[in-house]
């Protein structure tokens, strides 16, 4: 199996953070953004878009990192890292779409540092600290939702936010960033 990755953005990271963390037997091969190797004719064979991450396993070629999260927790059942029961599957689905429909853009919007773009992200905020309220990790137990979402929160962008109205975001955030994964994949000082 080999993932295709770029380690320091969030939806490289959130995927290359859950294998180093489980030590997957899983390959990885960083794309060199710099000779654009996502939009070569190979590449782009295995994902369309041109954009990574993409994981190909046997005739199976993925892409969208939350996909490959969830594929790789089924693949790897003993990471315990996806919920089996129908309810807690719908729970980890929803925090799934809610990181890429809601918290991506709204990470994205904020680098225009338009006043609107805060008060979203606080909105956010407001709402996942409530989630994390009396639980160490999104779901209760470490998941993939964990690092579907963390890998927005710690980026350097992100490290400039006032976490002090979100208590609760907060301590997650540090219990993130002393994950083995985390720590395997954290490219310059460490992000809270
Ligand atoms: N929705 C996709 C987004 C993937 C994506 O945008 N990847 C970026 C890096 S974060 C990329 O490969 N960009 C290269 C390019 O656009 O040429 C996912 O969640 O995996």
């Amino acid at each position: 199996m080999l993932l295709y990755s770029f380690t320091i953005t969030p939806n490289n990271r959130k995927v290359e953070a859950f294998v180093r963390h489980y030590d997957l037997d899983v390959d990885i091969h960083h794309i060199s953004f710099k000779d654009n190797e996502q939009k070569s004719p190979d590449f782009l064979a295995i994902n369309p878009m041109g954009r990574v991450p993409a994981l190909v396993d046997g005739d199976l070629k993925l892409w969208e990192g939350n996909a490959i999260l969830t594929y790789l927790a089924q693949k790897f059942p003993e990471t315990n890292a996806l919920p089996t029961d129908l309810e807690g599957r719908a729970d980890a689905d929803r925090w799934l779409h809610w990181q890429s429909s809601h918290l991506m853009p709204a990470s994205a919007a904020l680098k225009t540092g338009e006043a609107k773009a805060h008060d979203t992200i606080n909105e956010l905020l407001g709402v996942l600290d409530g989630q994390l309220d009396g639980k160490d990790w999104v779901l209760g137990e470490l998941s993939v939702v964990d690092f579907a979402i963390a890998s927005y929160l710690i980026t350097k962008l992100m490290q400039k936010l006032d976490y002090s109205p979100f208590p609760n975001v907060a301590a997650w955030r540090s219990r993130v960033v002393a994950l083995d994964g985390y720590v395997a994949t954290q490219v310059g000082p460490p992000r809270t």
